[in-house]
């Protein structure tokens, strides 16, 4: 009789004695493979791992029952349940519950297209664990890994979403938020900190009135409590002679990319385009501004990114694209080209003609204008970075107007708790203490 063939996925990659046992019982009903969680997935649901998906296989080939080691690039088991067709699927019974239930579902029925058998164990919770994943997440969140990360997710992913955070506790949400969708985990990759959020957050106009240092202290905020990659909104810049020492200060901090947009003179947000007055930048001083950052940079992870306002200033599609050709030209690692505009056409112009030079330059896209079209059609189209440039804040701002509104109308606090408010007990352990 053929010998029954056993499938687990792992993804971990602190090995400890329960991942031995639950190896060890698998390998006792049968031939083991083990799907190994490509990096990526990993990075999408958990963390980002701190050894990668090759390592990982070749540890896990050498623990004693596995038979045969796969690399899994889903969260989902279609692939190898219909390929490998298992007797039976081991997994610790923590997926019961939480995000996993999905998936575990998914392969009850996969499972059940062919009779195989879905076998659990109980999960051990070990506090050890928990202390060394502690310790894990401590790590990749110290700047020199984190710095790197928008770059590497660049290249794996193709293109990158990123959400706006201008305090710790939206930097928690943005880190935080995920659902699960055709068997994988839909997350942020970074996190945006802008100029426009962080000014009105202080009560204060986005004209570079809040300063660096205060800029700092907000990144500094977010970082503490967070791990994915950060892209700062650099404003213009400043003087050419201080962009440098911005640069150095923000690779030095762990940010991944800066942004700074050609204009000079008294800047305001892109969104008024020309109801207010702007002046854009003349090319060679922003080229050598770009050239000074690029020569101060002292990592080769940091991206400088810049930033044309030509279709903001109506100065048409052929300024756009020469100046996208010249800060290539002066080390610009990515270009950002912005609209105000409702329908997407000039910027979809704008990147065809640009792909049609440069296939290389990373694209940087803030649709908060053009807001129906998907992102998938931006990856489609070769877009490599996604802005959501403000949504937490012009959500959160309605939601305490409304509560503020309320209490004053009802001279108590009752319609508003019950309408607006998260109960009391939920926000005083939504932040547990860490030590
Ligand atoms: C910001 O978020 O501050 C930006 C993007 O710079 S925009 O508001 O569209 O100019
Ligand atoms: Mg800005």
């Amino acid at each position: 009789m053929a010998k029954k063939t056993v499938f687990m996925s792992l993804s971990t990659d602190i090995i400890y004695g329960a991942h031995i046992e639950l190896i060890r019982r698998a390998a006792e009903l049968g031939e083991l493979t083990v799907g190994v969680l490509s990096d990526e997935v990993v990075a999408s649901y958990k963390r980002y791992p701190l050894l990668s998906c090759q390592e990982r296989m070749r540890i896990v080939a050498g623990i004693k029952g596995v038979k045969e080691v796969i690399r899994q690039d889903e969260m989902s088991y279609r692939e190898p349940l219909r390929r490998l067709r298992p007797d039976y699927l081991v997994h610790g019974d923590d997926w019961r519950t939480g995000f996993q239930q999905p998936v575990r579902e998914e392969c009850l029925a996969l499972l059940a297209e062919y009779g195989g058998e879905l076998v659990e164990y109980p999960y051990s919770y070990n506090e050890e664990y928990d202390r060394l994943e502690a310790a894990a997440r401590a790590q990749i969140s110290v700047p020199d890994r984190r710095r790197g990360r928008l770059k590497w997710l660049i290249e794996n992913k193709g293109m990158v979403v990123c959400m706006q955070a201008h305090t710790g506790l939206t930097g928690l949400i943005v880190e935080k938020a995920a659902l699960m969708e055709n068997g994988t985990v839909r997350q942020f990759d970074a996190m945006w900190v802008s100029s426009l959020c962080d000014s009105t957050t202080k009560g204060k106009p986005d004209i570079e009135l809040v300063d660096m240092t205060s800029r700092f202290r907000t990144i500094d905020d977010i970082m503490e409590v967070t791990t994915k990659p950060i892209i700062f909104d650099g404003d213009t810049g400043g003087l050419a002679e201080h962009f440098g020492y911005t640069v150095r200060t923000l690779e030095r901090m762990g940010v991944s990319m800066v942004i700074i947009e050609d204009k000079t003179g008294l800047k305001k947000n892109s969104l008024f385009g020309t109801e207010v007055a702007q002046t854009q930048a003349d090319v060679e001083d922003f080229c050598h501004k770009i050239r000074v950052g690029k020569s101060a940079q002292r990592t080769h992870d940091f991206m400088i990114v810049a930033r044309i306002e030509s279709l903001i200033l109506e100065k048409g599609m052929e300024d756009a694209l020469a100046r996208a050709r010249a800060y290539v030209k002066a080390g610009a690692d990515g270009i950002m080209i912005h609209s105000r505009r409702k329908e997407p056409d000039e910027i979809f112009e704008f990147i065809r003609r640009f792909r049609e030079e440069d296939q290389k330059t990373a694209v940087v896209l803030v649709p908060t204008s053009y807001n129906a079209v998907y992102e998938e059609e931006f990856q489609k189209r070769g877009v490599n970075v996604i802005i959501y440039a403000n949504h937490l804040l012009r959500s959160s701002y309605p939601a305490m107007q409304k509560t503020a509104e309320t209490i004053l109308r009802c001279h108590r606090a009752k319609e508003a708790d019950e309408a607006f408010c998260m109960p009391i007990k939920e926000i005083l352990t939504l932040i547990p203490e860490e030590y």
